[in-house]
């Protein structure tokens, strides 16, 4: 038994809907434990850095812009094998293929405004968690 951590963010499609309780609900459901939690305006240096391994995709740059639309909701996440349990309650990256019961299927608007991210390895996850947090932020 491991206990792992991972970042979250609850993205601003669920800010400005008023459903980040409905989000963390299905994320402490799944067995995560949130650890860490902070409501921030993410600037566009900011958001640019965070995504940096997708600047040249396409989408960049409607994703930064969509990332600084409204206040986000930054998480650290703990538990057994909680990198891949949050990406498997997070569903599909774009709603329409996501499985039903997950945050995605059940709450995401679209592709774009999907509701959540979540770090997509162990090694990401500790590069995300520095990003946003100072260690005594996080109380496990
Ligand atoms: O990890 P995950 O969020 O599921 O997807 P990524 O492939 O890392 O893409 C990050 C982010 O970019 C995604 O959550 C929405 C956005 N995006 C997009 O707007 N259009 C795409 N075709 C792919 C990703
Ligand atoms: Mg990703």
């Amino acid at each position: 038994m491991t206990t792992e951590r991972t970042f979250s963010i609850i993205k601003p499609d669920a800010t400005r809907r008023n459903i980040t309780g409905a989000v963390t609900k299905m994320l402490e459901e799944a067995g995560l434990r949130v650890v860490a939690s902070k409501r921030i305006q993410m600037t566009q240096e900011q958001a640019e850095g965070f995504y940096a391994v997708h600047k040249e995709r396409p989408f960049f740059g409607e994703l930064v812009s969509f990332m600084i639309s409204g206040p986000v909701i930054v998480q650290v996440l703990e538990g057994e094998n909680a990198m891949a349990k949050n990406r498997e309650v997070m569903g599909a990256t774009n709603p329409a293929n996501a499985e039903p019961g997950t945050i995605r299927k059940e709450l995401a608007e679209s592709i774009e405004a999907n509701t959540v991210h979540g770090s997509d390895s162990l090694e990401n996850a500790a590069i995300e968690i520095a990003y946003f947090f100072k260690p005594e932020e996080i109380v496990g």
